[in-house]
């Protein structure tokens, strides 16, 4: 029987982030998206200009079919939330199909760089951190790691043991498996993405660190672990999945002058997350 995902996102017209990434990489994964969209945009908030249509008041409505349908999902994944009604409505989405899932991914999207994003008030940081503690897998960046934890963005360099004590601490609070994507902070030229299973310590992903950094490919990454791991492949190997496609599609954009804000050509290389 084909799996189905749960995508808990925005729909973006143009600039390739959350469904529109995420949907057509999980199909490529032979596995079925269902999208629950949280707000419609022409384009994602890094453009100059953008039409937005929250969608918050229509959410409830919309998942109640799913609800009546007696619908199932074998893994439920979350991505940019945009006020605390909307945590509120994705934490009653996770209590209510969690029981048929094999696994909640939440990527916390919060910020980045030390700084929240101006959207997200102290309330909202407090909802988020309820909400990880529901989820079995999160793919936060260092900032959304040190918020989530109360502790301050690191001003040096950052070892690996300091990255074990936080995602241990995370992983307390209820998630098992957690990346830690994209840190900078660890050696020049390089990012680190920091592997973490509860009980089994660590393992890491070094990429090279090629340009500036492109919208939408936190959404690349988490639909491939999601994706990969519900076809049985272990955390490491999603991860690692993960990081090599992004590493492709970084080379082709500086290769055609992609312009930033457009986002990862992910389509050039969905054939390689084919399998079977
Ligand atoms: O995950 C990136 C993202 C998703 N959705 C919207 C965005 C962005 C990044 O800017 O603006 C609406």
């Amino acid at each position: 029987m084909q799996k189905k995902i749960a995508l808990i996102n925005d729909i973006t017209g143009f600039g390739r982030c959350s469904v529109a990434v995420m949907a057509p990489i999980i199909s490529a994964m032979k596995i079925q998206a269902v999208a629950v969209p949280t707000a419609i945009l022409s384009a994602h908030t890094q453009f100059p200009t953008y039409y937005f249509d929250d969608y918050t008041p229509r959410m409830r409505d919309y998942i109640q079919t799913y609800k009546d349908l007696d619908l199932t999902f074998d893994a439920i994944a979350t991505g940019f939330l945009g006020s605390e009604e909307q945590v509120d409505i994705v934490d009653d989405f996770i209590r209510t199909f969690r029981s048929k899932s094999e696994f909640v991914l939440v990527d916390p999207v919060m910020g980045d760089y030390g700084q929240l994003y101006k959207t997200y008030t102290p309330a909202m940081c407090r909802k988020m951190k309820a909400l990880v503690q529901h989820a079995d897998i999160v793919t936060p960046n260092l900032t959304e790691l040190c918020t989530l934890l109360d502790v301050p963005y690191p001003t040096g360099k950052i070892t690996l043991s300091e990255l074990e004590k936080m995602c241990s601490d995370l992983s307390q609070l209820g998630p098992k498996h957690i990346v830690v994507t994209g840190i900078s902070l660890f050696s020049q030229g390089q990012l680190l993405n920091f592997i973490y299973n509860q009980n089994e310590g660590y393992r890491l992903v070094m990429v090279d660190k090629i340009g500036v950094d492109r919208s939408g490919t936190g959404d690349v990454i988490s639909a491939i672990v999601a994706g990969m791991f519900l076809n049985g492949h272990t955390f490491y190997e999603s991860v690692k999945k993960a990081a090599d496609f992004v590493t492709k599609c970084i080379f082709y954009c500086e290769r055609e002058n992609v312009p930033d804000q457009w986002g990862l050509p992910f389509e050039m290389y969905l054939g390689d997350l084919m399998e079977g």
